[in-house]
């Protein structure tokens, strides 16, 4: 065994304590996270500019603070699976999870990976979570993962359906209620999250937020639906004619049982019911982000937390006769992602491709922690530094097994399992109206993109009991 001297001895306590100092001074000085998640919140906001009559003030002052992706796509384009890509930092082709089912630890080939929140947690981070972050909660062998708890989700429903047409799913009722936001869950998560935010930590803190609205049943109080003029409205252009060009097979394969179909909202003619109903719950919903972005300025924290804002997919109201979510079409897959924090200037919209799954070492880099070898998706730190540096990787997403997409810049290619292709030119068709999949003129641009399409992807992993359930007529 080494023998310190008497005289080097005092010396390597002075450095040794020199050394924890440093630690300290560090850590003292890593950022903080706030982590916002928005259940199925699509392009529909003021910044992204996917409805022009979307209110939502708050995302958007903080869209001017830092950078928006304006091109981010999920990983895939529904809940659990989504989430756990985001927790992950894991692609569904080494996951698993395609489509709504299995739970984070369920999943075999993340037995060993660590959600983002455990990362932080082993890294020195005070991890917080409220609402609905994973699909299913942190339960079983993540429970640990989370310090301090602020609550699951909780919904208020009315007594009776408010606007629901006979035979359809009552997950998907809509209506003005309750009177006032305080019954809400996600107003209750803000200003919990308003009150922990203006607390001292002794450890850097990762606050993970997940607000519930706009997912279904759209009940909001009635001063939000009192935004928006239900005959004045802007309906998404949908003409019927744009499914003439599209292969059979997802138009069938996403037929999901809970959604109602475009023919049977038109039939009972509840489309501008509905759109003012997701209308008026994004306006919800960005005011509870408001109420926390509010208390995060006036807190001690203000100067020293990372904001990291998401949807976990996009959501359809009747573009290509579709509503909901589980397409590979931009209505689907495009998402906000808004990020902000220290060091990082405000400035133009990044329009380079960007995935969920770039959060988890997009944050690992903002906040010097170790990397993690599990990591599939790729630091967005050089867009927040500069938003025109061009990326090399695509947005690829994947909805049920064997389907993919791959969203560049300015193309989008769509994979199906059974070879069918679809590809768009989004420099001049942004509404992904003209399939150019059969056109000759175009077999190189396939050729390049279809480079990126997985080719040997994770077998599908799902629970029996939770098999979405195909429509029986
Ligand atoms: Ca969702
Ligand atoms: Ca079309």
């Amino acid at each position: 065994m080494h023998q310190f001297s008497i005289l080097t001895r005092p010396i390597l306590v002075l450095l040794a304590s020199f050394l924890t100092f440093e630690t300290q001074a560090q850590d003292s000085n890593r950022p903080n996270i706030l982590m916002i998640s928005i259940d199925d919140l699509n392009d529909w906001t003021g910044f992204l500019g996917g409805h022009p009559q979307a209110l939502t003030p708050h995302m958007d002052k903080l869209a001017k603070q830092g950078r928006v992706f304006a091109n981010a796509h999920c990983a895939i384009p529904v809940c659990s699976s989504s989430r756990v890509s985001v927790m992950s930092g894991v692609a569904a082709t080494t996951h698993g999870s395609y489509e709504l089912g299995p739970a984070y630890e369920e999943l075999p080939a993340l037995n060993n990976v660590p959600t983002i929140q455990r990362h932080f947690k082993d890294n020195g981070y005070t991890t917080l979570v409220g609402g609905k972050v994973l699909h299913h909660g942190f339960q079983d062998r993540l429970a640990a993962d989370v310090d301090r708890s602020l609550g699951r989700y909780k919904g208020a429903r009315p007594k009776k359906m408010m606007n629901l047409p006979a035979g359809w799913s009552k997950a998907w009722d809509w209506g003005a209620y309750p009177e006032n936001d305080s019954e809400l869950g996600d107003f209750q998560l803000a200003e919990t999250a308003a009150e922990v935010l203006q607390e001292n930590f002794e450890n850097p803190f990762f606050i993970t937020l997940g607000f519930f609205r706009p997912h279904v049943p759209l009940y909001v109080p009635p001063k939000w639906f009192d935004l928006y003029d239900i005959e004045r409205i802007s309906l998404p252009d949908n003409p019927m004619s744009d499914l003439e060009d599209l292969p059979g097979n997802f138009l069938t394969i996403n037929d999901y049982a809970v959604a109602p179909r475009n023919k049977d909202v038109l039939e009972h003619r509840k489309q501008r019911s509905m759109t003012q109903a997701y209308l008026a719950s994004i306006s919800f919903v960005d005011h509870c982000v408001g109420i926390v972005l509010d208390a995060l300025e006036s807190s001690p924290h203000s100067d020293n937390t990372i904001i990291v804002l998401w949807s976990d997919h996009g959501f359809h109201l009747g573009e290509k006769q579709h509503w909901a979510k589980r397409t590979l079409w931009e209505e689907s897959t495009r998402v906000p992602l808004l990020i902000s924090g220290p060091g990082i200037q405000p400035g133009d919209t990044c329009t380079e491709p960007a995935s969920l799954i770039d959060i988890y070492p997009t944050l690992v880099e903002l906040c010097q922690a170790p990397g993690n070898p599990h990591l599939e998706g790729i630091s967005l730190v050089p867009q927040l530094n500069d938003p025109a540096e061009p990326r090399d990787q695509p947005a690829i997403t994947s909805a049920y097994f064997g389907n993919h997409s791959i969203r560049t810049r300015d193309w989008r290619l769509i994979s199906y399992e059974d070879g069918a292709k679809e590809l768009y030119d989004h420099r001049v068709d942004q509404d992904e109206f003209h399939n150019l999949a059969g056109d000759p003129a175009y077999k190189e641009t396939i050729e390049e993109l279809a480079q990126w399409l997985p080719q040997d992807g994770a077998a599908e992993f799902k629970k029996v009991s939770e098999r979405a359930k195909p429509r029986k007529n």
